[in-house]
């Protein structure tokens, strides 16, 4: 005698096997009768854990199955669901990230946004660890309703956004000048003065909607701080201590042209934009 089974049972037995605790993602028609056949079972050992979109579903589960080395699941919609977790399944490659302590980025493909969402796959891999996130502004605004997952399933995340009103590096990989010094002995380093005004200063698209970060906790839940220099930096980090059961965001305000040191060699270089060009969009060599 012949047992059937449906696609979405069978799906659920096999993912029992082998061990998989969470399916991250969004619902949709196509994967609700699938869905529905995890929610019914009362004894499975596979919990739906929701995302605020696909990319983020995907980048959470990179960043569980790095840090858990399991085998992470993300069920999406067909098509619209699917074709927006093609980001982040294209980066979720070959990078192992060892405990205890670890570091983790996106490895292969550098999609900005991914550690907001990665982290809270980090803390379903991690329960006794809290993650801390350092995240550049225009970063944050790709996928940063993903700290409503951070408050949704009571993490302790700590997300430092650091706020520079600016995409940086992409402004210091086309033209470094705006990030040049003016008073300096060095010509090497030393500010250049331009006909064109444009390359002179940050670039109108490279320049970020003003938001004031620490706020989205007042929407999506947790609490939020904002530190302008390092005194207050210190205070915070030091309240943040006594806080260690909640999600928090910290908008941290640093000066647009002040860049890490690590990339201030530079400066001495000459931008692709720095090259000889009458019009604008300057000149760019060949790749
Ligand atoms: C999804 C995605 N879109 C666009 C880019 C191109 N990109 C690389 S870095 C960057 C700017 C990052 O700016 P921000 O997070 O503010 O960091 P900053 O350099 O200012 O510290 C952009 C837009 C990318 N890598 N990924
Ligand atoms: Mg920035």
């Amino acid at each position: 005698m012949s047992t059937c089974v449906t696609v979405a049972e069978y799906l659920k037995q096999r993912l029992e096997e082998i061990g998989c605790e969470h399916i991250f993602g969004v619902a949709g028609n196509y994967s609700a009768a699938f869905l529905n056949t995890i929610e019914q079972d009362p004894n499975t050992s596979v919990s739906i854990t929701g995302n605020t979109n696909e990319i983020n579903a995907g980048h959470c589960a990179d960043g569980y199955a790095r840090v858990s080395g399991k085998m992470a699941v993300v069920c999406v919609t067909y098509g619209v669901g699917a074709f927006s977790l093609l980001n982040p399944i294209l980066g979720a490659q070959n990078l192992k990230i060892n405990q205890p302590d670890g570091f983790v980025c996106a490895a292969a493909w550098l999609s900005i946004g991914y550690s907001v969402p990665a982290s809270l796959g980090v803390k379903f891999a991690a329960k006794n660890k809290r993650p801390l996130v350092f995240v550049g502004d225009g970063s944050f605004q790709e996928t940063c309703q993903a700290v409503s997952g951070h408050y949704h399933y009571k993490t302790n995340i700590v997300v430092f956004v650091l706020n520079n009103h600016i995409y940086g590096i992409e402004q210091m990989l086309v033209n470094p000048n705006p990030f040049r010094p003016e008073d300096t002995a060095n010509p090497d380093i030393k500010k250049r003065e331009y006909a064109d005004p444009l390359l002179n200063t940050i670039y109108p698209y490279n320049e970020l909607n003003v938001w004031s970060y620490e706020k989205i906790v007042d929407m999506v839940g947790g609490t939020g701080f904002v530190v302008e220099n390092r005194m207050q930096l210190k205070e915070v980090l030091e309240k943040i201590d006594t806080l260690p059961d909640i999600n928090i965001v910290v908008n941290v305000k640093i000066p647009k042209t002040d860049v890490p040191d690590a990339i201030r060699y530079k400066f001495a270089g000459t931008g692709e934009d720095e090259y000889e060009s009458s019009t604008f969009p300057p000149f760019c060599p060949p790749l």
